[in-house]
């Protein structure tokens, strides 16, 4: 008696830990909706068939989102006046695969367990499925994130790393975060997927100063390639991959690029000549299990950016607009 008594208390207050606010959990639908993470996958493996943009376009979505406003799907909000989050300059490249896996992910969860699901969760998991489908690591999604109420472009300003940034500024934008230089670099590999346009690099290439038309820090042989890539003047549309060697695999290819002078933006290349986080590149670049390993933790951190739970936000119908 005196034992089934002490049972019932600690089961008490393990729930009221476990329940209460401001916690994720990696079972977190486990008796509303338990097949949630097979039905993402599905609806992801199904968009992954029909294009590989997929992959790029998603994993990058959940970057965005969480690092503006935090991990609340506030990025995929549609705004008739385009003043939505995703209508701020920098979301311009945004692929809108991206955005079509949330809203095809989220119409296949709603139908077997509707108004339960975040769309932010969805992208959650959505991010860890195509790092998977495109050979990277596997890891476990916390959930339990709620779906914010604000998604404004003018928020978005000063909170999105710019390419030209340098380690300081790196550090700096993902410590508002919670996440540290190690995690930023780590996160930085999801590079080794994607494509980037001519503009974000073209200062590297064109004009990088008064006495070096050319980036001293790019391999030159890699600077011929993009210089015929992307010809002064471009159309706006072209784009080059991120990873020159393996651009549709999820591996450490992205750190042997950056020790051979081969990381297309500033702030790729910047994470080896800086010789702060160049031992980290050198261990990831010679260790893909490192890599691997640290990415999953590290995407789990960055999932917990901001996050709303209990009953903050809200569970969207339409990840595309807050329900009226
Ligand atoms: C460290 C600071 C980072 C900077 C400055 C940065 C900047 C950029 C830029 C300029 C592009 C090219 C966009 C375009 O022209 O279309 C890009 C693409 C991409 N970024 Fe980042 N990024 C950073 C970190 C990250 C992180 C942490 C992730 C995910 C965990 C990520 C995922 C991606 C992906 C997957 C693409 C390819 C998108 C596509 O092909 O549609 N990036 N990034
Ligand atoms: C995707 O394509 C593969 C190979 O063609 C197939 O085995 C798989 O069933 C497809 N997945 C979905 C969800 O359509
Ligand atoms: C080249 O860089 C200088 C200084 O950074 C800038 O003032 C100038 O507008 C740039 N020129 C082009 C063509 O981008
Ligand atoms: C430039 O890249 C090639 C491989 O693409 C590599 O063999 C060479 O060592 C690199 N040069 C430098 C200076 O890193
Ligand atoms: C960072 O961590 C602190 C302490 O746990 C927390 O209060 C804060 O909300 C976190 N910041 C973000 C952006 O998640
Ligand atoms: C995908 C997306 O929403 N892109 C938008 C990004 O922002 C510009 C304006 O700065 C819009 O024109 C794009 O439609």
């Amino acid at each position: 008696m005196e034992a089934w008594r002490g049972l019932c208390v600690a089961m008490v207050v393990m729930m009221v830990i476990g329940g209460g606010e401001g916690q994720l959990a990696e079972n977190f639908y486990s008796s509303r909706c338990p097949n949630v993470e097979s039905i993402v996958n599905q609806a992801v493996s199904k968009k992954f068939n029909q294009t590989f943009v997929t992959i790029p376009a998603t994993l990058r979505l959940f970057f965005h989102d969480c690092m503006v406003e935090g991990c609340d799907a506030s990025i995929m909000i549609a705004s008739p006046n385009g003043d939505a989050e995703k209508d701020a300059p920098d979301n311009l490249s945004l692929a809108g695969d991206g955005f079509d896996t949330v809203i095809k992910a989220k119409a296949a969860v709603e139908a077997e367990c509707p108004g339960v699901v975040s769309c932010a969760d969805i992208l959650a998991i959505a991010a860890r499925d195509v790092v998977v489908l495109a050979g990277g690591p596997s890891f476990d999604v916390e959930l339990g994130r709620r779906d914010g109420l604000i998604s404004e472009a003018s928020r978005v300003a000063g909170n999105l790393p710019e390419p030209s940034f340098n380690l300081n500024q790196l550090d700096a934008i993902f410590a508002k975060n919670n996440l540290t230089q190690d995690d930023m670099i780590t996160l930085s590999g999801a590079h080794t997927v994607g494509f980037c346009h001519c503009s974000r690099f073209a200062n590297r290439i064109y004009n990088f100063s008064s006495t070096s038309k050319v980036d001293p820090s790019l391999n030159s042989t890699y600077a011929q390639q993009l210089i015929q890539a992307c010809p002064q003047n471009v159309d706006p549309r072209i784009a080059v991959v991120l990873d020159p060697v393996t651009p549709q695999t999820f591996d450490n290819v992205y750190y042997k690029n950056l020790v051979v002078g081969e990381g297309l933006l500033t702030s790729d290349e910047v994470l080896f000549t800086n010789s702060a986080s160049q031992r980290t590149v050198e261990n990831f670049a010679n260790h893909q299990n490192h890599f691997f390993n640290a990415f999953g933790t590290a995407m789990r951190k960055l999932g917990r950016a901001g996050v709303k739970t209990g009953s903050q936000g809200q569970i969207r119908k339409d990840c595309t607009a807050f329900n009226s």
